[in-house]
């Protein structure tokens, strides 16, 4: 009775907790010290002050594709920050974040290889704020993580003496699985 049943099902499926294409992490930076486990670390109060914000909106409604957007608040002024998927969760130790996601992950780790070591092939982005320490960024790129694969979102104080640098890790936002 193959109708019966798929009508009996049908309610089911609507139920289902399919995973929703929008993921929305609102946290306040806090020290990794915190009683409670903190959603979203700082570990350079000079640019990313306790009780400063942050919104982090990651859109996969389109299918192969993942846009993800993030607003701050309350931010070092007039600053650049270099910002990073990366594979870890945040932790007290900055290292424990890993290193960068990668759609293909390069063989070789650390990962420096421009073959994979790029912004099409990881998720990139610059968050400048303006002089009230607010800002906010976004950037798409034409794949979606692998479950439970990318974990954070990391700030990273900016370089302006290097090309490539990104300079030590001043921030860390949790991401769900
Ligand atoms: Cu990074």
């Amino acid at each position: 009775m193959p109708v019966p049943y798929a009508a009996a099902l049908l309610p089911l499926a609507l139920l289902a907790p399919a995973a929703s294409p929008v993921s929305v992490v609102e946290a306040d930076f806090d020290p990794a010290s915190a009683f409670v486990p903190p959603a979203a670390i700082s570990y350079a109060q000079d640019l990313v002050p306790y009780g400063s914000h942050a919104r982090v909106v990651t859109d996969r409604s389109v299918p192969g594709r993942t846009t993800l957007t993030l607003t701050v608040s309350g931010l070092a002024a007039d600053h650049a920050f270099p910002v990073h998927l990366h594979t870890g969760t945040c932790g007290a130790d900055p290292a424990s974040s890993g290193p960068h996601y990668q759609d293909v992950v390069d063989p070789v780790q650390p990962s420096a290889d421009p073959a994979y070591a790029n912004e099409r092939n990881e998720l990139r982005l610059v968050l400048r704020t303006d002089a009230d320490g607010e800002g906010t960024a976004s950037t798409a790129v034409d794949w979606q993580p692998r479950a439970g694969g990318a974990r954070s979102l990391v700030l990273h104080a900016g370089d302006p003496a290097g090309p490539h640098g990104a300079g030590d890790r001043v921030a860390c936002v949790k991401l769900g699985d």
